[in-house]
């Protein structure tokens, strides 16, 4: 009997195989040695409605064209246009690295393409391929900085240059290309660049090479990973052995600043630029990643210590002092100095994502939560063109956290590769099944290790209540095991699979492993735990030392003067025994549950009263709070805010 096409589809009896670039996760570890956990394709998930679909919506549909936009009214694409001119006109613009911000760019659409096919965005960005590529070099070198009379200074600035940082993001972009459309143009001239670096540098009698700004190792494992080469991993590690200190003598401070230049394993703690550290050490796990290394290994679970126990922010931003963009002491945590740069909370979560696919441990999703949801969601407005270089967790009103474009314009398009690809950070497999890392409405379409497709449904009312349901659907019936994460904050989940209560304990901050012959149709629920809850820091960190923040679910959340009419947010108290009530959703910040808490307040204002007293001023006036989510600060224009608030009879 011959069956029509269509029904040998459904039945499963036919399907053709896929090219490989389509197979290819957002990391391809696939054949990663050390990969415990391996990332589904970015076009496997699609997000409905809720929180990060509007987000990614956003992204793709107003930000990344109004960024374009903006890229090319302060030139960065005329600086590569100009190259392929007689006259070299216009001059260029902007500072050493933009090559890297029209990439990141590329990175995004790129990714984008595959939640949201648009043949028009894939000609814009066939072009600004062929606009680039004409200005690579017969050599394979391609930067827009260094030429004409800059050109001698090419790799003598290895320290500041950022040459080997544009080429990074270029293969990125170039790969999340390649892994959309099949296409490897943009691929290939990476390549020609890396070639160009593996013909003139290398250990002497070569010349010395330094990532001045960390980057290329997490992109030459990418290559690596994406080619089966094996000298563009060598090339990374080369980067990370340290053994050109001399040759480009380098300084102790360069050391610690660049978090490059000396033995990778030889790094303690973090330190010096946050986003360089964080980078350095993505780049050390992918390398454990494909090898293994032992001392590589320890190394950055040292500095994952490092970060997590003594140097993150309850937001999950990174970086403290604005001097210099770095890292501070350990427990140093100031609050309305903070710089908590964008780029470097989206640095940890890839820094936490390579260790989540390395060991599958939950208290790596954990932190790569941590940012998502807070210091990470807060880089972007909800317009989608307003963006936040520096994410502190107190500011006046005054203070112009949100602006549409920065000379320095690293953040905004990291924003937007984040939020543009966000799905495949939700979703891995393994041999032995699949894994939920976080919770929205969502599709998982893909298939199991054994080759069976799997769709996995999310409905959900997360992040802001707990119900959710996931329907479980192997196209034919299979065994294999449903690694569900139960969050850190959730203290007690309740978990039914097909109405069946699940026995067994169901522990926060950890997977829950449930293998089982699961069939088409399979149904598991789960219902989180989003009671609102008063967080505390260590009383090492000076500046929270008496105070709460809260926190309901994934969020933490701010008090912002624009729910508090008449309260000076600074000059308010938590009372520790008042009930913290969830308040319904309200038009802005959209969708949001607030919270509300009774508090006091000084009275009179503290600005009133002497610098210096025998008696301690207690704030008096009871006054009822109202609180955002912290990613929502200034998003309603400007106002003070804080995460932070003295909490009186805490238990302090
Ligand atoms: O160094 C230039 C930019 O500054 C980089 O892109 C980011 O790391 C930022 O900190
Ligand atoms: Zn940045």
């Amino acid at each position: 009997m011959r069956m029509p096409i269509l029904a040998l589809f459904a039945s499963g009896m036919l399907c053709f195989a896929q090219p490989s670039w389509r197979e290819e996760g957002l990391l391809h570890l696939q054949k990663s040695p050390q990969a415990r956990l391996h990332p589904v394709p970015v076009r496997a998930v699609q997000f409905q409605t809720g929180f990060w679909k509007t987000r990614q919506d956003v992204t793709i549909e107003r930000s990344m064209p109004t960024l374009l936009e903006l890229l090319e009214q302060n030139g960065i694409v005329d600086n590569f246009r100009r190259l392929a001119r007689p006259d070299r006109q216009p001059p260029r613009r902007g500072p050493l690295y933009t090559d890297s911000d029209l990439y990141k760019w590329m990175e995004a659409a790129a990714w984008s393409l595959q939640v949201k096919p648009d043949p028009k965005l894939e000609a814009t960005l066939d072009q600004l391929t062929d606009t680039i590529l004409a200005a690579q070099e017969p050599s394979g070198y391609l930067n827009t900085w260094f030429v004409e009379e800059r050109a001698p200074l090419r790799w003598q600035q290895q320290v500041s240059g950022h040459e080997l940082y544009c080429l990074g993001h270029l293969l990125q972009a170039g790969i999340a290309y390649y892994r959309s459309t099949g296409k490897r143009k943009l691929l290939d001239g990476g390549i020609r660049f890396v070639e160009y670096l593996l013909r003139d540098f290398g250990p002497a009698p070569k010349r010395p090479l330094l990532t001045g700004h960390p980057e290329l190792e997490l992109a030459l494992a990418e290559l690596h990973r994406t080619t089966g080469d094996r000298r563009y991993l060598d090339l990374a590690a080369y980067l990370f052995s340290g053994i050109e200190r001399e040759r480009l003598k380098l300084r102790e401070r360069d050391l610690v600043y660049l978090f490059s230049g000396k033995p990778f394993p030889e790094r303690t703690r973090f330190e010096g630029h946050a986003v360089r550290a964080l980078y350095a050490a993505t780049g050390a796990a992918d390398y454990v990643l494909e090898t293994g290394d032992g001392a590589f290994r320890d190394t950055i679970l040292r500095l994952w210590e490092d970060l997590a126990l003594r140097k993150l922010y309850v937001t999950g931003g990174v970086g403290s002092r604005a001097a210099g963009e770095t890292f501070g002491d350990p427990y140093e945590l100031p609050n309305l100095q903070a710089y908590t740069e964008s780029c470097a909370a989206i640095a940890g979560m890839l820094f936490n994502q390579r260790l989540l696919h390395l060991t599958g441990e939950a208290k790596y999703a954990d932190l790569m939560e941590r940012a998502l949801y807070n210091g990470i969601c807060s880089g972007m407005s909800s317009s989608g063109d307003l963006y936040c270089y520096r994410n502190p967790l107190a500011a006046p009103a005054s203070d112009r956290i949100r602006n549409p474009w920065y000379t320095t314009t690293c953040c905004p398009p990291n924003l937007q590769r984040t939020f543009a690809a966000l799905g495949a950070y939700f979703f891995s497999t393994s041999q032995d099944g699949v894994w939920v890392h976080f919770y929205d409405n969502a599709t998982l379409d893909w298939k199991l290790e054994s080759g069976t497709p799997l769709r996995l449904s999310i409905k959900t009312s997360m992040p802001w209540q707990g119900e959710t349901e996931i329907t479980v659907a192997p196209q034919k019936e299979e065994e294999f095991t449903l690694h569900l994460r139960i969050p850190s904050w959730s203290l007690s989940t309740s978990v039914e699979i097909n109405g069946r209560r699940v026995g067994g304990p169901v522990r926060p901050n950890e997977y829950l492993a449930w293998k089982r012959l699961w069939r088409p149709g399979d149904r598991v629920r789960l219902v989180f735990d989003l009671t609102p809850r008063r967080v505390f820091a260590n009383p090492r960190v000076a500046e929270d030392y008496g105070k709460a923040a809260l926190q309901r679910g994934p969020f933490i959340y701010c008090l912002e003067s624009t729910d508090n009419p008449g309260i000076s947010v600074f000059e308010a108290a938590l009372a520790g025994g008042s009930a913290i009530r969830s308040l319904p959703p309200a038009a802005a910040p959209a969708g949001a549950v607030r919270l509300q808490a009774g508090g006091l307040a000084y009275s009179p204002p503290l600005g009133q009263r002497p610098l210096y007293g025998f008696q301690p001023v207690t704030p008096l006036k009871p006054v009822t709070l109202t609180f955002i989510p912290y990613y929502a600060f200034h998003d309603r224009g400007p106002a003070d805010y804080t995460v932070w608030l003295p909490c009186l009879n805490c238990g302090w």
